[in-house]
């Protein structure tokens, strides 16, 4: 059993920063479930577009407020506490914090926590 408290894994290597958020990762590849699991924070205020073309990605919000725009559709969704959204088409997307949005984020396949964005958006897949 892996049990983990998100302050002891503050500040270290798991800790990713941004610019404007920032990622625990709760759960890496290394650890052999299958998936990745994050609890990113968004900076109030910002905005960020991303597109995993190699990864599922899902995502809980716990806390702020925000919206997610899907860019094929041009489909905007509110976001607060509660809401849930699944990348399941990989879609490209731009998410907006209006306050600071705390989010639980579960990658498939896990990121390995050497990932860095491409300028598509994307993450390179694993090896
Ligand atoms: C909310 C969101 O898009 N999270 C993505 C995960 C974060 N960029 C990370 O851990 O790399």
């Amino acid at each position: 059993m892996i049990v983990r408290d998100l302050k002891d894994l503050k500040n270290t290597d798991r800790d990713v920063h941004d610019a404007k958020w920032t990622s625990v990762r709760m759960l890496l590849a290394d650890d052999g479930m299958g998936f990745s699991f994050h609890i990113t924070t968004l900076e109030a205020g910002s905005e960020h577009t991303f597109h995993y073309k190699n990864h599922f990605e899902s995502v809980y919000c716990i806390s702020g407020k925000g919206s997610i725009t899907d860019l094929a559709s041009g489909e905007t969704h509110q976001i607060h506490p509660g809401v849930m959204y699944a990348l399941n088409l990989h879609d490209k997307h731009t998410l907006r914090a209006e306050e600071e949005l705390v989010m639980a984020c579960c990658f498939n396949p896990p990121v390995t926590g050497k990932e860095v964005h491409q300028a598509d958006g994307s993450y390179a897949a694993a090896d």
